[in-house]
């Protein structure tokens, strides 16, 4: 757990794809040749190194970090890059290989004091801010007595489809902390870079969970990250066993653009404080007190299952049997089926308005009359289940060095697509354009579909047998594609349809790729 992010000299180490020239994807090499290209022209020299954190899609495990249960991502190939030329002043400059839609910025480095970043004002730099603010906390609390920040020449290109689910946020808040950290001098380990990078993207004004940040740090090539956040952060490579038939991951857009930073107060943040609320309420109605754990408003739904079966003797029993003990908890105790009050909730916790306000929802603005705390747990207590179910199928097929055959991917497939009934009926973070994308590619030959990330718009991730590939694109972009948007081009499609394999995490690329690839 304590290892340093890996440096890389070959970009073969990183990616993996098969349409390659000599290792290397070819549009990948031309994409690192355009991003050096532009890193000379711009600042006179080549960079010093480049950091780069990939996306991620999740297979299984969706709004359920910031309670602290088990997640299943991937990282995949389309990353961030940041090239790096070190200063010895303080100074930042940023560009951007898209300068069109991100405009070149330069700032100072406060010698004291905090980085500002103003959240209410949506620019693309926050995240690079974001990352810097972060590193430069760990670094002045690591790095005692006369220590000056470097300063930085930074070209930034990031090809994660933003508000697409695929956490493009989370790959540009990594890579920019990650670039922050070498370019000081600092030999990063992983473990580090995930905590300061889940509180970096908090300062942007989410309250983000874990699993982004994770997977973007620790997957490896060809393993799903099992990450697990309760007591504390625990992360494992699960291999994905051998298939018949051979079965393939592909993440389809919605083109449907989740914005959460902008709809956060009525989504994403307003779900975390729900989740907060049940714990908080569930764990008063059995009169067990909770500490404050390491989710983002410090109380989750996982910390209280883990006080209410210890005061229930059942701390011994099967996470499976515990969760189910948990959804009929949530059933019988949550019983206002149209939601809370403010009122409601601070009589049951036994304050004011105004304390569970200035607690709870002061960080970051939430709007809502009634906070829906029965069917949001109920989502999480389940989704958490189909997350210990899938992985059992997975290991199971594994620990009896067998394969998956038709009958365990249908029941992979049908955990999945119970996740997406939760989603749009319980958790209520699908859309119609999600649900349709699902439905229209299970009709068409997938074992499982479901949105993935967020929601409210953003990616679909299905499960499929690899030949049944050309009949679901197909039914997607005459079904789909073509009915939603009158003018989409085959390279608007290319990046809409994308077959994922899993990917390698974070990581610092010096030297001789660098020089290799501005030869091609
Ligand atoms: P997206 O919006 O896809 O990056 C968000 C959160 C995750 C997780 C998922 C829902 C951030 C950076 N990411 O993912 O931690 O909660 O929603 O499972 O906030």
């Amino acid at each position: 757990m304590d290892e340093s992010v890996p440096n890389f000299a070959s970009l073969a180490d990183i990616y993996c794809d098969t349409s390659t020239a000599g290792g290397i994807p070819l549009d990948l090499s031309t994409r690192w040749n355009s991003l050096l290209s532009l890193f000379r022209e711009t600042y006179g020299c080549a960079p010093d190194f480049v950091a780069r954190s990939p996306g991620r899609v999740n297979i299984i495990g969706e709004h359920i970090d910031y309670s602290l249960y088990d997640v299943l991502p991937m990282a995949v190939t389309a990353d961030v890059l940041v090239a790096v030329n070190v200063l010895s002043s303080p100074l930042v400059k940023i560009a951007n290989l898209d300068a069109e839609r991100f405009p070149s910025q330069e700032f100072h480095i406060p010698v004291e004091g905090d980085i500002e970043i103003d959240a209410s004002k949506h620019e693309w730099t926050n995240y690079f801010k974001a990352g810097l603010k972060g590193a430069l906390q760990f670094l002045r609390r690591k790095c005692e007595g006369d220590w000056n920040p470097a300063g930085m020449e930074i070209v930034i290109d990031g090809i994660v489809p933003a508000g697409g689910g695929m956490s493009s946020s989370a790959a540009l808040v990594c890579a920019s902390a990650l670039s922050v950290m070498v370019a000081n001098s600092h030999d990063v380990s992983k473990r580090d870079l995930l905590d300061l990078a889940v509180v970096s993207e908090r300062a942007v004004g989410v309250f983000s969970g874990g699993m982004d940040q994770a997977a973007s740090i620790f997957s490896k090539r060809d393993y799903l990250l099992d990450c697990a956040f309760f007591p504390s952060f625990h992360a494992e490579h699960v291999p994905v066993p051998r298939s018949n038939p051979e079965i393939t991951v592909l993440v389809a857009q919605s083109f449907v653009a989740a914005d959460k930073h902008v709809t956060a107060p009525k989504n994403y943040n307003l779900r975390v404080v729900e989740c907060t609320f049940a714990a908080l309420i569930l764990a008063k109605l059995h009169q067990v007190l909770l500490k404050p754990d390491s989710s983002p408003l410090g109380f989750s739904l996982r910390n209280a299952q883990e006080e209410i079966m210890r005061k229930q003797n059942r701390l011994d029993q099967a996470p499976e049997e515990q969760l189910m003990a948990m959804i009929s908890i949530a059933e019988e105790k949550l019983q206002k089926k149209d939601g809370y009050t403010r009122e409601d909730l601070a009589d049951i916790l036994g304050t004011s308005v105004k304390n569970l306000e200035e607690e709870h929802m002061s960080r970051f603005p939430v709007q809502a009359d009634k906070f829906q705390l029965r069917s949001r747990a109920l989502h999480v207590f389940s989704e958490a289940r189909r997350v210990f179910d899938f992985k059992k199928i997975l290991s199971d097929v594994q620990n009896a060095h067998g394969g998956l055959g038709e009958q365990e991917l249908r029941l992979l497939g049908n955990l999945m697509n119970a996740t997406q009934k939760s989603c749009s009926e319980v958790y209520d973070c699908s859309c119609p354009e999600l649900d349709q994308i699902c439905a229209i590619a299970r009709q068409a030959g997938t074992y499982g579909s479901r949105l993935t990330g967020a929601g409210w718009g953003g990616c679909t991730v299905h499960l499929l047998p690899q030949s049944n590939v050309e009949k679901v694109t197909k039914a997607l972009k005459e079904e789909y594609y073509s009915k939603h948007f009158s003018n989409m081009t085959e390279e608007k499609l290319k990046q809409a349809l994308v077959i994922s394999k899993p990917s390698s995490g974070s990581a610092v690329v010096t030297g001789a790729a660098m020089e290799f690839h501005h030869s091609i």
